[in-house]
């Protein structure tokens, strides 16, 4: 069996691999269950001089980035450009000068440092929108080896994706991949439009898709969890509940603006006004752990959920019954399966989501004899396997408040016959399921290599363009400098 090398932004310690979520635990479980290689940013940054400083311990490898890296590659083009605008976030976007530069020289780095250590029946396995470049460096440096890439976030509507001044160049650094794998079939459905209407890519006999010179396969693999993780967890783990009598709405979602936190507190509020006979009778806890402080939509949330919290809480809270409990800090995860199973429902309401594992996590850790109820948002990618959980438009607060009613007015039989709907879903793609499904497709594909003599004139204009600079570029490089007078230039 050949080695697999996996190729992550972030690299997780094996050692805490129990206390990680489900993609980690899967990729974990690769690496030590096969022979693998994992490699990505340690999460330290480093001076210049040492940023090439390869750390190695078994089959882990890390290398740091620089500040300017940090700040270019991860907060910027990552996190405040690809984030906003694969989450249909236009409006969030920051297209910055420089920031796709970093982007792209952070990959090509990181890129130079793997390829020695690479073996020729290596299969190579990246990982989500950091990456989207890596191939293409691994390519330039003359690496012929299977290349999958894998979404972990949704893809947007080609128009939306066609807004960011570089998607061309992004679409052709996807060329270099064999397999392409999404959260869903909607997922696909929208890049294969974007490859199509944006890129000249045409669909081939044998499925898979033309795109500049190259013949790539593009599938979706939905991600799952460890479901016995959650199943068979110690119910022993001691959920103080402040009462019996009261059911608890958990909510588990990083502190992000794409999970719909304010809609869901609002729709709370809205329950606790319209009928007001569950007051007093329903708590909604929300754990709510932050994640990239340094980009400021999300310091906006964050101060957009107190005062939320604090609305909801202020108009209809009792000296013994605060209606909204509001952590934001991380739980550790071997108390989730009880407090899962503990809350009578459980409400994932992104306004955009890949696929949402918190809802998967819920519906494995229930009592298959009085199981809760699971609301979900139609906008997360749980959404297509997950048809037997509460399906709700989060936007519309007025409706979302009616169903958190019928979830809490929900007989036994119907709640045992849905969780019983869902919990076969959850088996079905687990998260062992997932990767070996990934790197089997992979691992039996054909050379990406497009056998046909020369590709179309209009394929050949485009790769033309793109090995041309961006007026910007040529602008900047012409001035020495990223930022033109001290403004930051927009692109
Ligand atoms: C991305 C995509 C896609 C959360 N809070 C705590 C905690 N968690 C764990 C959950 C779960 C994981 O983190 C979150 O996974 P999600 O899938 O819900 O969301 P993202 O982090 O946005 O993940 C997403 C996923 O990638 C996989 O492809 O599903 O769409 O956005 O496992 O349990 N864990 C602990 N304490 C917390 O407070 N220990």
């Amino acid at each position: 069996m050949s080695r697999v090398v996996l190729v992550s932004n972030r690299v997780m310690d094996l050692r805490k691999a129990a206390q990680a979520g489900g993609v980690a635990v899967a990729l974990a479980d690769i690496v030590r269950t096969r022979s693998a290689l994992w490699f990505g940013w340690s999460g330290e940054t480093a001076p210049q001089e040492t940023a090439d400083a390869v750390s190695r311990e078994g089959r882990i490898v890390t290398v740091p980035l620089t500040a300017s890296d940090y700040e270019g590659y991860y907060l910027g083009y990552a996190n405040s450009v690809l984030w906003p605008v694969f989450h249909n976030r236009l409006d969030l976007a920051q297209f910055e000068a420089g920031f796709f530069e970093r982007y792209m020289a952070v990959n090509s780095r990181l890129a130079a440092l793997l390829q020695p250590m690479l073996r020729p029946d290596d299969i190579v396995w990246v990982h989500d929108y950091h990456m989207i470049p890596f191939a293409m460096e691994l390519r330039k440096r003359g690496v012929a080896n299977p290349i999958g890439f894998y979404l972990h976030i949704p893809f947007p509507p080609w128009q939306t994706f066609m807004a960011i001044p570089e998607h061309q160049q992004l679409a052709h650094a996807l060329s270099a991949y064999d397999l392409i794998g999404l959260q869903t079939k909607a997922d696909v459905g929208n890049f294969v439009t974007y490859l199509e209407n944006g890129v000249y890519g045409r669909i081939v006999p044998d499925g898979r898709i033309r795109l500049f010179d190259r013949l790539v396969s593009v599938a979706s693999f939905p991600v799952g969890i460890d479901v016995e993780q959650f199943a068979n967890a110690k119910r022993d783990a001691g959920l103080v509940q402040a009462r019996q009598s009261v059911s608890r709405i958990i909510g588990i979602d990083r502190l992000d603006y794409t999970k719909g936190l304010p809609q869901k507190f609002k729709a709370f509020g809205k329950l606790l006004e319209k009928y007001p006979q569950y007051r007093r009778q329903v708590v909604l806890t929300q754990i709510a752990p932050p994640t990239r402080e340094d980009v400021e939509a999300y310091a906006s949330i964050r101060r957009q959920l107190e005062s939320l919290a604090g609305s909801v809480n202020g108009r209809f809270g009792e000296l013994d019954w605060v209606p909204i409990h509001y952590i934001r800090r991380s739980t550790p995860r071997r108390r989730l399966a009880d407090i899962y199973r503990s809350s009578r429902i459980c409400m994932v309401t992104p306004l955009r989501d890949g696929m949402n594992l918190v809802a998967k996590e819920y519906v494995a850790a229930q009592d298959p004899a009085d199981p809760g109820v699971l609301i979900l948002s139609q906008f997360a990618g749980a959404a297509e396997e997950m048809s037997e959980a509460l399906i709700v438009n989060p936007y519309s607060i007025d409706g979302t408040a009616d169903v958190i009613r019928v979830a809490l007015e929900m007989d036994l039989t119907e709640r045992q016959a849905r969780h019983a709907a869902l919990m076969a879903a959850v088996r079905k793609h687990d998260a062992t399921a997932w990767a070996e499904s990934f790197l089997a497709h992979l691992a039996r594909g054909r050379s990406g290599e497009d056998p046909g003599s020369r590709p179309p004139r209009t394929i050949r204009r485009a790769l033309q363009k793109l090995q041309q600079p961006t007026r910007a570029q040529t602008r900047m490089k012409a001035l020495g400098q990223n930022r033109v007078d001290g403004r930051i230039m927009s692109r």
